[in-house]
């Protein structure tokens, strides 16, 4: 019909005019975590981070998130321990938000659905040369999500939303130094664990997915600077970034594991 036709083509963002699926897909991303279906797996291993603050970059607006991008061509920021069976070196990461507080994040708990998800992505350096490899393949990825709910100010945030203004434009970038990731992480280590995929094209299913179980608290003022930046370019109609959230897919033949009981 016109109707689905317009849904499908005319008000999709760009990135995702290539590819809606992966033909075949098994083992798609996000997901719902269902609690009680989740299997407590009493051998996973807390999962450590360590990040060393000098390898942070610049940040990004690619025109679908902003990216804070780190230096990997050496083993100093990395995640460990958990499912993961060497460690992974941090790339980048990125957040998924809504227009408002009541829809944002990619993943859901109990159907319960969070105002925005951190990513934290990582690439296994022990079985592949470069990101761009590892995206492409089997346990190439680990991938720390975290949720954002909103109460408290969050100090360690704020630095990096007073410069989120200088990149509201796609493609444009600024410098963004010293910054360790782990400031973000909530105090609880529980996590859920599960196979799954990259949630924007290529849609791959090379993620290793971490999900901390604990949200952590931002306040509304600082959502509403994420929610201040565009997806258009500069001279473009403004189009505000929003909304950049994946909708959930099937289970299909998983399980959830957790480290916790
Ligand atoms: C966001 O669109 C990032 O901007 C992408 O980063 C990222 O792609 C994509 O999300 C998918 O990542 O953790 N949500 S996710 O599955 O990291 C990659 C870039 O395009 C490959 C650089
Ligand atoms: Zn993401």
């Amino acid at each position: 019909t016109g109707c689905s036709y317009k849904l499908r083509n005319v008000d999709l963002h760009p990135l995702w005019k290539g590819q809606l699926d992966i033909p075949g897909g098994t083992r798609q991303s996000p997901i719902d975590i269902r609690v009680r279906d989740s299997i407590f797996h009493p051998d996973l291993a807390p999962v450590k981070t360590h990040y060393d603050p000098n390898t942070c970059l610049h940040i990004w607006n690619n025109g679908y998130a902003f990216l804070v991008e780190f230096d990997d061509c050496t083993d100093k920021s990395v995640v460990s321990g958990g499912p993961l069976e060497n460690p992974y070196r941090l790339k980048q990461f990125h957040f998924h938000w809504g227009v408002n507080n009541d829809w944002g994040s990619e993943h859901t708990v109990d159907s319960k659905v969070f105002p925005a998800e951190l990513h934290l992505v990582h690439w296994n350096c022990t079985k592949y040369r470069t990101f761009e490899e590892a995206i492409m393949e089997e346990n190439g990825l680990a991938v720390i999500g975290i949720f954002l709910k909103v109460g408290r100010h969050h100090e360690k945030l704020q630095k990096l939303v007073d410069i989120l203004p200088s990149v509201r434009y796609k493609d444009s970038l600024t410098e963004f130094n010293y910054f360790d990731p782990s400031c973000l992480l909530p105090s609880c280590s529980d996590y859920w664990t599960y196979a799954g995929s990259l949630t924007t094209p290529p849609l791959t299913e090379s993620v290793s997915w971490i999900i901390m179980k604990k949200p952590i608290e931002v306040d509304h003022s600082q959502l509403a600077v994420f929610r201040s930046l565009l997806y258009s370019a500069v001279g473009e109609d403004e189009k505000y970034m929003v909304d950049n959230f994946r909708p959930l897919q099937p289970l299909m033949n998983r399980t959830v594991h957790s480290s916790f009981q």
